[in-house]
């Protein structure tokens, strides 16, 4: 196969235009390109580290306005009945298909993910405007009983306002789509925020939206795109209009995010960091949990949100579970992800490379020992290429309590199911979880109200891959937010409930006598 290059798939995307002298746009309002001069930072990939251009970071007065136009848009865009805003997901999901290789490849490019599981991420794109179409007739409140004769009471869902976005490099279609996509069909506004290691993609994305929100005639600034870095993510944290602020990236992030969006009393959505674990029971069975481990472990080059980094395995198997995965291991092809053999692409930068380095350092002083893995593969100047590591651990130690994205698989041993649940959930981040078991005792047991605490809890599945039909997010650190599937929807709008009263008297509720006297006159 011939490795595509950058300028190849900026072209068959239809965005190569908008690299000028070297320059991609900071942002992309109503439709328009904006090429702010005062902040730029240089772009590569991380799959050769070759320099392909300056990327324009937006300014302030790009972000006002964005936030204005997304406002103006907003006012227009929430009247169109919702069934008609999902006719226009439709054609965004069938523009997006048009060009899934092209988008595919171009996430390849920017985060070093292989192929399939570009085309994955993509696929989640077409699947959420499914979704958000399906949900675009079904956006339903309730009719309550009313405690008083001749009155009702409704639920009924508004659209909310201007959403706010922000995104990390390791899905970089896939999230934006989960909110944006909602987001829509609920009649909201969007800005979007992307990764500074992923703007392209970015780029790429408003370019087929923003073509087919033009040709359905949707209201200018409806969704627009500003590049930038944290400081961006600050001001749309601050700022008073925008109504929900969804962030996806690290706990200190969302903690910043948090605290901003909570000052002025905004919403916000939190996916941050998991700190994933899976069980293997004695009974379980290992030809399902051995390829789930390794896909969980170093799909994404253990970059996922929903990576596996803690295994559990029952005293009386965990000799034979590390000598698979050590075998497996070490027969993985790590490499360039253009090429279809490759499993494990890059690194996606030299931080992430030394955050492994120094976390492996930390697990052996705490005791762990290392079974294969953390040589650099390939280096600079190509990239940062790495064989993805088991450590094997004397039990829960401290290096194991925060999140490294990296191909970094810690192990260790349990007696009971009761211990083995306490050890899932003793970190502090809840996001995903899994059991391997053909016990069904211990398969419902660990799905229980007093089993993982995570927001995913699986059975015979690996701990990431989630389909986009379920509520996809986590509990404590990771910061309680739900996103995609089931009633995540709802995050989108603003509910109102109304008690109506269509008789000729006035009953107060709770049984209250307030007897006011008619003026006689
Ligand atoms: C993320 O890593 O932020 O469940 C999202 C998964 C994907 C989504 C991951 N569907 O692994």
């Amino acid at each position: 196969m011939k490795p595509y290059s950058l300028a190849e798939v900026a072209q068959s995307l239809g965005i190569a235009h908008w690299q000028k002298e070297q320059v991609w746009p900071s942002s992309v309002i109503r439709g328009r390109t904006h090429y702010a001069h005062a902040a730029w930072h240089e772009l590569s990939s991380p799959i050769d580290c070759v320099s392909h251009g300056r990327q324009a970071l937006a300014q302030d007065d790009e972000i006002s306005q964005a936030i204005g136009a997304a406002h103006e848009a907003f006012l227009v865009w929430r009247n169109w009945p919702a069934p008609r805003r999902g006719q226009v997901v439709k054609a965004i999901a069938a523009q997006v298909a048009q060009h899934k290789t092209e988008l595919a490849r171009l996430i390849v490019l920017e985060a070093g993910k292989i192929e399939s599981e570009a085309l994955g991420e993509v696929q989640e794109w077409i699947d959420l405007c499914d979704l958000a179409l399906g949900q675009s007739r079904q956006l339903h409140g309730l009719v309550i009983a009313s405690e008083r004769p001749e009155h009702r009471l409704i639920e009924q869902w508004h659209p909310l306002g201007v959403v706010g976005v922000i995104t990390a490099f390791n899905f970089p279609v896939a999230v934006w789509a989960w909110n944006a996509m909602l987001a829509l069909v609920c009649g909201d506004a969007v800005v979007w925020k992307p990764s500074e290691k992923t703007p392209l993609t970015a780029l790429a994305c408003m370019h087929l939206v923003s073509k087919v929100l033009h040709e359905q005639g949707a209201p200018a600034g409806l969704v627009s795109l500003l590049q930038g870095d944290a400081q961006i993510g600050q001001q749309l944290a601050q700022h008073p209009t925008i109504a929900l602020l969804s962030a996806t990236g690290s706990c200190r992030m969302g903690r910043a995010v948090a605290q901003h969006v909570a000052e002025r009393f905004g919403r916000s959505l939190l996916e941050l960091g998991g700190n994933n674990a899976l069980i293997i029971t004695p009974g379980a069975d290992l030809a399902l949990a051995i390829p789930a481990i390794v896909f969980s472990a170093v799909g994404t080059c253990g970059q996922r949100c929903t990576s596996l980094r803690r295994l559990i395995v029952h005293e009386s198997l965990i000799d034979a579970v590390c000598q698979q995965l050590v075998g497996i291991y070490g027969q993985l092809k790590i490499g360039d992800p253009r090429h279809t053999e490759t499993l494990v692409g890059p690194l996606i930068d030299g931080i992430a490379l030394q955050a492994m380095k120094n976390k492996i350092k930390e697990a052996i002083q705490d005791g762990g020992t290392v079974l294969c893995g953390g040589q650099v593969v390939i280096g600079v100047p190509v990239g940062h290429y790495v064989q993805p590591a088991i450590i094997r651990m004397p039990g829960q130690t401290a290096a194991m309590m925060e999140e490294t994205f990296a191909p970094l698989l810690f192990v260790l041993s349990y007696r009971t199911l009761a211990e083995a649940i306490a050890l899932n959930n003793e970190v502090p981040q809840g996001l995903s979880s899994a059991i391997f078991t053909q016990d069904q005792r211990e398969a419902e047991q660990f799905i229980s109200a007093v089993g993982s605490d995570c927001g995913l809890a699986n059975v015979n599945v690996g701990t990431s891959g989630a389909e986009i039909g379920g509520a996809f997010g986590g509990e404590k650190a990771t910061g309680g937010g739900r996103e995609s599937g089931s009633d995540a929807w709802k995050n989108y709008m603003r509910r109102s409930t109304n008690t109506i009263n269509y008789g000729a008297s006035l009953p107060l509720a709770q049984g209250v006598h307030f007897d006011v006297k008619p003026d006689p006159e």
